[in-house]
């Protein structure tokens, strides 16, 4: 028999990276898309066109993490084996501008799927898509699953309600819920205003005369970066345990804003001449034109300034670890933007 799995989520990074792994697993996939007046489906798009995806194994439907109606309906209809929740306003700076809009899908988006399974089928097993930014203000280092939360953002807060709404589902119900902790995880399909696909996309672009300079935030934040591709299978692994469990999931190492910047500098080889402090820093290219410069408006309220985790757990009951480190994720990243004609030379 064929598994079944839902994806809340699908048409976003992971959503996308876990649809492909699922499917070449032999699962039919259901995918979760909202309505926008723009189409919102380029990620996914091309999995039609996919050998695998020809029996009608891909399967999208319309609903919304803040819409409950939708989302019972939906379970009811699909009944899935296993739910994998990435839907979210995924975005920590946008949190502090969208609070309860960001509460409303994060937080109780999970709580609405979390009591549709247990009307449903309580046997359906259930992914969260949870986050480092839990541990916020860190209360140790490196991060692993015993690590205290300290959330500094509405969105970090909503994600700390989607951990625990989880475990008390698990503990009051017995249902298969298991909570993933991610460490911020890239690729070539990552959203655009996230600062790494920012950082490679315009650097390329400068590279190629495209563009002429990059704004960013606060530089000295630190990140412990993995590849979306590796952390797909993680999620997939988690459910597939025997019992179920709550997981942190990272590469173990650290890099700032400003080492990122520099490694993909060095990896198209474009020089660039760092000089002055704080909000005056900048970047200059070897003709000595500013093409990195600090702006108030891309500082947070409240910053995550250190992220390093520890995937120990994982590594010895999932079998699980990164295949890919910072330099081939940079790689990835840059050849897609190299390939994309807009930022031709
Ligand atoms: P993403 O690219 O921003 O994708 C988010 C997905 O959620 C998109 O499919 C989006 O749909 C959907 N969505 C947003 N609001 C929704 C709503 N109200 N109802 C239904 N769907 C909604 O995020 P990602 O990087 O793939 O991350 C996946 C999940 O992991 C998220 O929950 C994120 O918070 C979490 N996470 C990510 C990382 C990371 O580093 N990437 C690390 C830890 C945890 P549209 O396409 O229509 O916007
Ligand atoms: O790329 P970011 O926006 O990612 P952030 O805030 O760490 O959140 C991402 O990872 C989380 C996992 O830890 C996910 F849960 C979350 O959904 C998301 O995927 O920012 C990384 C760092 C921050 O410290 C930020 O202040 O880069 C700094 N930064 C500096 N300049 C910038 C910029 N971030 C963005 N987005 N844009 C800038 O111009």
């Amino acid at each position: 028999m064929k598994k079944t799995a839902l994806i809340f989520g699908v048409t976003g990074q992971d959503g996308s990276y876990l649809s492909r792994l699922l499917l070449k697993k032999g699962y039919v996939v259901h995918g979760i898309i909202r309505r926008s007046s723009s189409i919102n489906t380029s990620r996914i798009d091309d999995i039609y066109q996919e050998p695998f995806t020809k029996k009608k194994n891909f399967i999208l439907h319309y609903g919304d993490l803040t819409d409950g109606t939708s989302i019972f309906d939906l379970i009811k209809k699909v009944r899935p084996n296993e739910i994998y929740n990435l839907a979210a306003q995924s975005h920590v700076a946008v949190s502090f501008k969208v609070p309860e809009y960001t509460t409303n899908t994060d937080a109780l988006g999970s709580l609405r799927i979390l009591d549709s399974i247990l009307k449903i089928n309580p046997k359906i097993k259930y992914y969260q898509a949870g986050s480092s930014e839990m541990f916020g203000k860190v209360q140790s280092y490196p991060q692993n699953e015993k690590t205290p939360f300290y959330p500094r953002s509405p969105y970090a807060v909503s994600k700390v309600y989607a951990h625990w709404i989880t475990i008390n589902y698990r503990e009051s119900y017995n249902i298969f819920a298991c909570n993933g902790i991610l460490f911020n995880h890239e690729s070539p399909l990552r959203g655009e205003t996230f600062v790494t696909k920012k950082i490679v996309k315009a650097l390329c672009r400068i590279k190629n005369k495209r563009q002429k300079k990059l704004y960013l935030g606060n530089i000295y934040a630190k990140r412990d970066w993995g590849h979306a591709e590796d952390y797909v299978i993680a999620m997939w692994k988690i459910l597939q345990y025997k019992k179920a469990d709550d997981w942190v999931v990272c590469t173990g190492k650290q890099y700032s804003v400003k080492q990122f910047i520099n490694l993909v500098a060095k990896k198209i080889n474009l020089k660039i001449r760092w000089k002055g402090k704080g909000i005056n820093e900048q970047a200059l290219s070897k003709d000595n034109k500013v093409i990195i410069q600090i702006k108030k408006k891309y500082f947070r309220p409240a910053e995550v300034d250190n992220l390093k985790g520890n995937y120990s757990k994982a590594k010895k009951f999932l079998n699980w670890k990164p295949s890919k480190d910072i330099n081939s994720l940079i790689q990835d990243m840059v050849n897609y933007e190299l390939n994309d004609v807009s930022n031709a030379k």
